[in-house]
């Protein structure tokens, strides 16, 4: 299976963010804290290398806590503005607010001298599926915009008002035209960022347990049950499908229900919190 999303919307969307780049304060990168560095897109990198950027390493409740301290730790030296956070937490709206105002601490200060009210304006991006969306609303003062648990729920940029003075805008996720790293790919792919419809999820979900017996054997077992190492994959995966129930009427494995059972564990957690990127 070779994975490759990025249809005309995302195309239209950082030529978009391109234009918007130049009229923001401030930039919110959401980052999905089980793959921070697979979450970064190439692309737009170079868009939005001159605005203060808060990286933010979203759904950390799925992650490992360790590794993601060591992500943040390792953003910092690198210089970046970085926390990590779980969206719908209460604490979260003002972890943001507080760093945006250190970011922009100069500039908001410049205007209270002038007396003059000034509206911030930050714009929100990040792959797919990061939960940009659902930041924004934990963010907002009243308008709300669409979130949901799969890639490519918000189709267009959108302003969203905040109580303080910050405008925020919602972007599509983006990805790139072509993952020369298909094992990146991967990854983005087992945690939602690229729409499942363009995937393959029989061979997905056989990829992930692949993936997952080498890198979190402990993880496969505690949820699946021991397995034979000296066995076939397939075999040991066979054996998964039956523990779980992933079988038709005619006694033959489900594998379309299998792939789509496998990645919902690793996706709500129900596999461990696992981070995919190494550090
Ligand atoms: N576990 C967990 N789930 C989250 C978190 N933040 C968002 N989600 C879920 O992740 C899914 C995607 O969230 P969205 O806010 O729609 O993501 P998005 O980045 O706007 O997605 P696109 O618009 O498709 O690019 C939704 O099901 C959210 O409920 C989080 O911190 N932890
Ligand atoms: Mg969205």
């Amino acid at each position: 299976m070779i994975i490759n999303w990025f249809p005309g919307h995302m195309k239209k969307t950082l030529e978009e963010m391109q234009k918007n780049a130049k009229l923001c304060d401030a930039i919110i990168y959401v980052l999905d804290a089980r793959v921070p560095e697979s979450s970064f897109n190439p692309k737009i990198d170079s868009i939005v290398e001159h605005k203060p950027i808060l990286y933010v390493l979203n759904k950390a409740d799925l992650a490992d806590e360790n590794a993601t301290k060591k992500f943040v730790q390792k953003f910092k030296d690198q210089g970046k503005n970085v926390i990590s956070l779980v969206s719908s937490e209460s604490k979260s709206k003002n972890k943001i607010l507080d760093e945006l105002k250190k970011m922009l601490a100069e500039k908001i200060e410049k205007n209270n001298n002038k007396n003059i009210n000034v509206t911030y304006k930050v714009m929100v991006i990040g792959v797919p599926n990061t939960g940009k969306s659902s930041i924004i609303n934990a963010l907002a003062s009243n308008a709300k915009t669409v979130t949901g648990n799969k890639a490519g729920v918000t189709k267009m940029t959108q302003w969203v008002k905040m109580q303080s003075n910050f405008v925020l805008l919602d972007t599509p996720g983006t990805l790139w035209p072509k993952f020369e790293d298909q094992n990146l790919a991967l990854k983005l792919a087992f945690v939602g960022s690229i729409k499942d419809d363009v995937l393959d999820i029989e061979e997905l979900g056989f990829a992930l347990i692949d993936y997952l017996i080498k890198r979190f054997p402990k993880n496969v077992v505690n949820r699946y049950g021991e397995f034979d190492q000296t066995q076939e994959l397939i075999e040991i995966y066979n054996g998964f499908c039956k523990n779980r129930g992933f079988i038709l009427k005619n006694k033959e494995i489900d594998y379309l229900r299998a792939g789509r059972g496998f990645l919902d564990d690793f996706r709500t957690g129900k596999i461990g919190r696992l981070t995919l990127d190494e550090i």
